[in-house]
C-alpha cells in the first residue's frame, strides 16, 4: 500500500511558470539587461531546471554577441536573488491559485495519515510563498520532508532530489507515488524508482510522458485519481 505522496511544485501544485518567467524578466530589466523571455523562448528554456542554471543555459545557448563579465557566477546569483524577490512578491499578491483538487488532496491525504513531501528544483522561499497563500500559514505542518533547490547538487532530471526525500522519510520508492507535470520531473522520479502520475499544463502538454503510471489533465476528478492510484481516500 502507498504510504507517501511526493509532490513536485512548479506546474504541479500551481501554474507558476509564467510568474517565474515574468520575475526573470523583471530581474533582467532591473539590472539594465535587454533580455526578454517570451513564452515561446521560455518553453525552450524549461529544458533546463533551476533558475540559475536556466539563466546560464540562456546566455550560453541563445545569446549572441554577449561577453560574460569576469564574475559571471556571482552575477547570475545576484540576478536570481532579484528574480526570487520579484517572484515571491507576485505570489504573496495571491494571484496564483493551487491547481484543481490539490488542496483537497493534501487535506484528505494528511487526514488519512499518509506522509506528504515536496521534491522540487525551485528555491525554498518560493515554495513557502506559494503554499502560505494556498494552504495557510501553517502549510509546513502538512509535509514531512521539504526537498528544494540547491539542497542537492544535481537538479531534475537527475534522481537526487527524490533520493534525498526518500532518505529523509526513511521510505522505499515502492512505498511512495510522485505527482509531476513535466518530462524532467518524470525522469527524475522514475530514476529514483517511484511510480509517477502526471498532470499536464500549458508548457508541458506536448512532452513525452513514457513511463508515467497515468497522465491526467488535472485532478479535478479527485475520486477518479484516488481509484486510479489505489489511494485509501474517499
Ligand atoms: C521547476 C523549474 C524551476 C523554476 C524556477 O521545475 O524548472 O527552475 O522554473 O525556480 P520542477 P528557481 O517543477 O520540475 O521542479 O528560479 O527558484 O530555481
Ligand atoms: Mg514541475
Amino acid at each position: 500500500t502507498i504510504k507517501a505522496i511526493i509532490f513536485d511544485v512548479d506546474g504541479t501544485l500551481a501554474d507558476t511558470e509564467d510568474a517565474h518567467r515574468i520575475a526573470f524578466n523583471k530581474a533582467f530589466a532591473d539590472n539594465g539587461l535587454d533580455w526578454n523571455w517570451d513564452a515561446a523562448l521560455y518553453d525552450k528554456l524549461l529544458k533546463v531546471t533551476g533558475g540559475k542554471e536556466r539563466i546560464k543555459f540562456f546566455v550560453e545557448d541563445f545569446l549572441t554577441g554577449y561577453t560574460k563579465p569576469e564574475n559571471f557566477d556571482d552575477f547570475v546569483k545576484h540576478l536570481h536573488k532579484v528574480k526570487t524577490a520579484h517572484y515571491t512578491t507576485m505570489l504573496a499578491g495571491g494571484h496564483i491559485p493551487l491547481r484543481p483538487g490539490i488542496k483537497q488532496l493534501i487535506v484528505d491525504a494528511h487526514a488519512a495519515g499518509l506522509t506528504l513531501a515536496i521534491a522540487t528544483t525551485t528555491t525554498p522561499e518560493n515554495v513557502s510563498a506559494l503554499l502560505e497563500v494556498g494552504l495557510g500559514k501553517d502549510w509546513a505542518n502538512y509535509f514531512s520532508a521539504n526537498g528544494c533547490g540547491d539542497i542537492v547538487p544535481l537538479k531534475k532530471p537527475a534522481p537526487d532530489i527524490y533520493n534525498w526525500v526518500l532518505n529523509e522519510l526513511k521510505l522505499a520508492p515502492q512505498d511512495c507515488i510522485a505527482l509531476e507535470d513535466s518530462n524532467n520531473g518524470l525522469r527524475s522520479s522514475l530514476a529514483a524508482g517511484i511510480k509517477t502520475y502526471i498532470t499536464i499544463n500549458h508548457y508541458t502538454r506536448h512532452q513525452d510522458f513514457t513511463g508515467a503510471a497515468r497522465v491526467f489533465d488535472d485532478l479535478s476528478d479527485l475520486p477518479g485519481f484516488y481509484r486510479t492510484a489505489g489511494l485509501p481516500l474517499a
